[in-house]
């Protein structure tokens, strides 16, 4: 199923997203101080947007700025006309609060909606939502999107392993949405437990919250036989629902008469050409309680406006997410995203998509350590399986990325399992 937004016209988009642009520009500048006081300072009156190109006028809102107005003062309503607030868990200083209108949840329930039928789901479907629910924006998002579809949905929340386990099978769940890392964990424990995770009902799976490559995709599909989509979003723009892959798996369609996105250069914030890396940037131009500027996500991705041979959509679709600026780790002066360590590691017979990166200083030098699993048969195997395949991991690494590492196998199960978002950097240089 299709919305009838999701395969609009170009022109009739742009045409869509100018006319919710000026109405934005007006409210937050009439409604919150911090984007008056930024527009007066460039000189900028609301009336001043006549084309899509006026954007670049605008400023870029950056988490910094939401820190700085907990909680309260980035709402561009009265608590009166706020529903429901959510919080992004940030690790150091204040958390990001998020609000959201009534209006809002409408649109976040319409979005949802799009996402889970983008993935191939209908009314018929039976959603297992293993996704938080609380504060995180991942289990209620998903909620609302089922219930807009009119499917039927099993608030399960992430965890209790063994009774999803059950409820998957007694209740024939055919969707399941949960992180990547917890989808892989499950499958583990159901084998623990004498279930063969391939003849689960489920059939397709919408994934993400965070970073997954398709290595690990494949590792998804081939335990639980299902398909796996990639689902993006983040709580500042509205929780997931922001994107998500069709069934051609060609790029994550992004719902861009709600959210009009924008790839800029990280350090310049000028737009990088069609298809280049660059940051991505969201500007909410339906959002009520708490609309953005131009803000600026941190995560990486490249964007295409043809439209999808997979499903006909128009919507733009982004890259899977690449990496974040944020989580780039810089080792001896090489830039390195975790997901290109994951890449390699994916391609390697043997190497299991647990692992994490190990980053430390010793006499001023920076040092990565990998650490991996590796099927069990390593560990019965001669020594010299093991030593084969760590000089392998090594060199794999050296040649793709240009970076000596160090690699440590590990047994099975040694790397600490997720059933939300997986930590898959330990940085311990004190920078
Ligand atoms: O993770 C919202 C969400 C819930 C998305 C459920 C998808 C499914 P936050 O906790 O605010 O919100 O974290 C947002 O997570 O800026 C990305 O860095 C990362 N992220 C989210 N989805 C993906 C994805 C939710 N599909 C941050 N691939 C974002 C890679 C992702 N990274």
């Amino acid at each position: 199923m299709t919305w009838k937004q999701d395969t609009m016209e170009r022109e009739a988009l742009e045409a869509l997203q100018l006319k919710r642009l000026k109405d934005l520009v007006k409210r937050v500048y009439e409604n919150v101080p911090f984007y008056q006081k930024a527009l007066d300072e460039r000189g900028f009156k609301p009336s001043d947007v006549t084309s899509l190109d006026d954007l670049r006028k605008l400023p870029i809102t950056n988490k910094d700025a939401l820190r700085q107005n907990y909680p309260f003062g980035m709402f561009a309503t009265p608590m009166s006309e706020v529903a429901e607030i959510h919080v992004s868990s940030g690790t150091t200083g204040n958390p990001t609060v998020v609000g959201y209108s009534r209006n809002d949840i409408d649109v976040w329930s319409e979005v949802m909606a799009r996402t889970i039928a983008c993935a191939g789901g209908t009314r018929d479907d039976v959603v297992q939502n293993a996704y938080g629910y609380g504060l995180f924006t991942g289990g209620l998002g998903v909620h609302y999107g089922a219930l807009a579809l009119g499917a039927a949905v099993i608030p399960m929340s992430s965890g209790g392993t063994k009774r999803q386990l059950k409820l998957m099978k007694d209740f024939g769940a055919t969707i399941i949405t949960c992180t990547p890392s917890y989808a892989l964990y499950m499958a583990e424990t159901a084998r623990e437990l004498g279930i063969d995770p391939a003849e689960s009902s489920w059939r397709i799976g919408i994934f993400g919250a965070e970073p997954w490559t398709d290595g690990m995709r494949r590792e998804i599909e081939k335990a639980w036989n299902l398909l796996a989509t990639d689902v993006y979003g983040l709580s500042e723009i509205i929780g997931p629902g922001v994107a998500q892959e069709c069934p051609a798996k060609d790029g994550l369609h992004i719902w861009a008469d709600h959210f009009l996105p924008e790839i800029l250069d990280p350090d310049t914030y000028e737009p990088v050409a069609e298809g280049e890396s660059g940051v991505l940037t969201i500007t909410t131009l339906t959002k009520e309680a708490m609309p953005l500027l131009r803000y600026a996500t941190g995560d990486i991705v490249s964007i295409t406006y043809a439209p999808c041979d997979g499903c006909g959509r128009t919507m733009p679709r982004i890259s899977k997410i690449k990496g974040r600026t944020d989580d780039m780790l810089i080792i001896r002066g090489i830039n390195v995203f975790p997901s290109q360590i994951e890449s390699v590691l994916m391609e390697i017979e043997g190497a299991q998509p647990h692992y994490q990166l190990v980053v430390t200083r010793e006499h001023n030098l920076d040092q990565l350590e990998v650490w991996v699993e590796v099927d069990e048969r390593f560990f019965t195997d001669e020594i010299r399986g093991l030593e084969l395949l760590e000089r392998k991991v090594r060199e794999e690494i050296q040649n793709t990325l240009r970076l000596s590492a160090r690699v440590k196998l590990v047994e099975p199960k040694t790397i600490q399992r997720s059933e939300g978002k997986a930590k898959r950097v330990i940085d311990r240089r004190e920078l």
